[in-house]
């Protein structure tokens, strides 16, 4: 590879911010950052959670900033912001990756419950976006990352609130990218697929007899590669995205999926 494409994909001298990065597949694409040459800084909802990832990040050799801080509290999140400024400067990538699930059938959901999700999910990304962009407005660009999801584009039985909010989140992404791109900020979303973390490990759970779980043995059907994605499939496309090799990409949704939406499933 020559050098002035391998450097299109270096992140030196960048501060990047990814929420929701104490592990999962925020901490694989934090690391892959900083394996990048990105300064790392990521946030979690408890203090236990900051410990070990930050113990984490430290046995990567990484020397991350972290903080314990609500995605959904907009005074917490522009005062962690303002502290990271403080700290390292103007934040140049931000990955909104913080996300919950709640699987319950529509009509047995609480109104609450939906809004807890599509808060997380789609609320907040809009506050920490918020309050990175006139940083990067400033400095003259930026790249904003949104993890949007297989349910941007699809939906199923018990997700009614995560595929809202995963659709919603898709179009903010669109109007971002739309609404900032003459500041050469770029905002482009990640469709993972079905990946192993904790957040699918219900649904990967191995039944009483050894067998694997119906829904494991589904996702495995409908996916042409015939296996779960794992976090590091999601680092190259995050990687990539938060790089100058792409900043001519702008408002597009990258599905790392193994191919699930472009295949129709196998005739039983
Ligand atoms: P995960 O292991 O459950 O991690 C989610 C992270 O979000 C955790 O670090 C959690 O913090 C943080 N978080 C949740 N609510 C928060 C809040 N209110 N404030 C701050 N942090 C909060 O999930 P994952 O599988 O890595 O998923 C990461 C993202 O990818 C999510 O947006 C998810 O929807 C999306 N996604 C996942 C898959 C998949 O198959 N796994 C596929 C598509 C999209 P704590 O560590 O403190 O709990
Ligand atoms: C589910 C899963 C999915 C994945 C992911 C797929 O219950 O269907 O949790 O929602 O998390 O979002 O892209």
């Amino acid at each position: 590879m020559t050098d002035s494409i391998f450097r299109q994909f270096s992140l030196e001298g960048k501060l990047a911010l990814v929420t929701g990065a104490a592990h999962g597949i925020g901490f694989a694409i934090a690391e892959a950052y900083a394996a990048a040459g990105a300064r790392i800084a990521f946030n979690c909802s408890s203090r236990d959670s900051l410990e070990r990832g930050l113990a984490a990040y430290r046995e990567k050799g990484v020397d991350a900033l972290g903080y314990v801080c609500d995605v959904t509290d907009e005074a917490a999140v522009q005062g962690m912001v303002s502290e990271i400024e403080r700290m390292a400067g103007p934040v140049d990538i931000l990955v909104n990756n913080a996300g919950i699930i709640r699987r319950t059938p529509m009509h047995e959901m609480s109104a609450e419950e939906f809004r807890r999700v599509v808060d997380v999910d789609l609320n907040a990304p809009f506050i920490v976006s918020k309050a990175v962009i006139p940083s990067m407005m400033k400095k003259g660009g930026g790249k904003i990352i949104n993890i949007c999801s297989m349910m941007s584009e699809l939906g199923r039985e018990t997700v009614s609130a995560y595929a809202a909010a995963k659709g919603g989140l898709k179009m903010l992404t669109k109007n971002i990218a739309s609404e900032y791109g003459g500041y050469n900020i770029q905002c482009n979303g990640i469709g993972p697929g079905y990946i192993a973390t904790s957040q699918t490990a219900p649904l990967r759970e191995r039944r009483e007899d050894g067998s694997r779980h119906p829904f494991d043995q589904f996702i495995i059907s409908k996916t042409p590669a015939a296996r779960w994605g794992c976090v590091e499939d999601l680092t190259g496309p995050a990687v990539f995205l938060a790089s100058a090799a792409s900043d001519f990409v702008n408002g597009h949704v990258l599905y790392v999926d193994g191919g699930i939406l472009a295949y129709i499933g196998k005739q039983p």
